[in-house]
């Protein structure tokens, strides 16, 4: 449709026992946060291809098996656009991660997971994560990115 203001994007979260992999976002949205690895789908492109494209894209790496643990919808108090992010685990990977213009990679031990320098809805579902649980839910941030409501759920 047209005018749907929903927007498809991939995040992928590499975890190995008790450390993550996550990335220092060096530029665009999200710049400054730690954060997985993703980006929005093209069109005609499936989603295991883009999240694939953008760990490529992003520290160089590859990724045969992905467990689809999320599915959250952002959205903003004064934009009309709804980022709908479908999150990924993956244990295993092809390649050494790399830094890139856009993402510099570093592992982080599950209880020192920098969440005061993440999205602020990280610390919600991310618990979720790494226990493999599977869920849903609605963020709906202001203007300075804050959260002003939410809900989560299992699925
Ligand atoms: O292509 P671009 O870098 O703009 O994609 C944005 C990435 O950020 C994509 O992987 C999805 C992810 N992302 C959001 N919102 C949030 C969020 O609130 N928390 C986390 N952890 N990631 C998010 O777009």
């Amino acid at each position: 449709m047209e005018n749907n203001p929903k927007k498809i994007l991939t995040l992928c979260i590499i975890h190995q026992k008790n450390k993550v992999l996550l990335g220092m976002k060096k530029r665009g949205f999200g710049q400054g946060r730690w954060n997985g690895f993703g980006g929005k789908i093209k069109e005609g492109e499936s989603i295991i291809d883009a999240a694939n494209r953008e760990l490529m894209e992003e520290i160089g790496i590859k990724v045969q098996d992905f467990q689809h643990l999320g599915v959250l919808d952002f959205s903003w108090k004064n934009k009309p656009e709804i980022l709908q992010v479908h999150i990924f685990k993956a244990s295993d990977f092809i390649g050494v991660p790399s830094e890139s213009e856009e993402m510099k990679p570093e592992w982080f031990s599950v209880n020192e997971i920098p969440f005061q320098e993440m999205w602020q809805d990280d610390k919600h579902w991310l618990p979720l994560f790494l226990e493999n649980k599977k869920f849903q839910g609605k963020f709906l941030f202001d203007d300075a990115d804050n959260i002003l409501d939410y809900s989560l759920d299992l699925v």
